[in-house]
């Protein structure tokens, strides 16, 4: 299939700068330097928009690596199907995960939901390793019903509830961060993201 190509180009500094911005949505590359990625995860080990699971919503990046992200939040979770992400880093490769999964309250939803992430990075290291990123990993975000799991959504309100318990826990955070191309729903609906990534420095 015709895969687009995003150049993000980011300095990584006091601020990080999006260099080059597109309007327009759907399942693209995204490219840091060296390094990229989709902006979705996949059901299966195929690239395609009909298999798409859900958007990349957060970046960990400085000295991240899968298992100290996931350490941050829930640990690690047996509780959830593997989904694939699909990662360039010397090559094409995929990664799986079950991500990191817990009960939490929400209020956006006024009840009390499981919050889950599924984070990638090819394995070993587990981590990308780029010169403008450093060791980052990507991670995409949703909420299950709690507690028989009858659905999941919510990818925006779930990276926001993330991003708050990382700024709790004393990490520098910079929520809705850089345009990922992946906005899906509108605002409230099970679907919503906004296709603005968060960024979260692991030192
Ligand atoms: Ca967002």
């Amino acid at each position: 299939m015709a895969l687009g190509r995003r150049l993000l180009s980011l300095i990584v500094v006091s601020c990080i700068v999006l260099s080059l911005r597109v309007a327009s949505g759907g399942l693209t590359a995204l490219w840091v330097t060296s390094t990229g990625f989709y902006n979705y995860d996949f059901k299966s080990q195929v690239v395609s928009s009909s298999n798409v699971d859900w958007p990349v919503t957060m970046v960990f990046y400085g000295n991240a690596d899968v298992n100290k992200v996931k350490n941050i939040f829930f640990g690690l979770t047996i509780l959830a199907n593997p989904m694939y992400a699909y990662i360039y880093s010397n090559g094409w490769v995929w990664d799986t995960d079950r991500g990191t999964k817990g009960v939490v309250y929400s209020n956006y939803l006024n009840g009390y939901v499981y919050l889950h992430m599924r984070v990638y990075a090819p394995n070993p290291p587990d981590y990308i390793y780029d010169p403008a990123w450093g060791k980052y990993v990507i991670g995409t975000t949703h909420y299950d019903e709690y507690p028989l799991e009858s659905w999941s959504g919510y990818p925006e309100y779930a990276e926001h509830d993330f991003a708050a318990i990382a700024r709790s826990k004393g990490y520098t955070v910079y929520q809705d961060w850089a345009y990922f191309y992946n906005d899906q729903g509108s605002p409230g609906s099970i679907t919503y993201n906004d296709g603005y990534a968060t960024a979260v420095y692991v030192p």
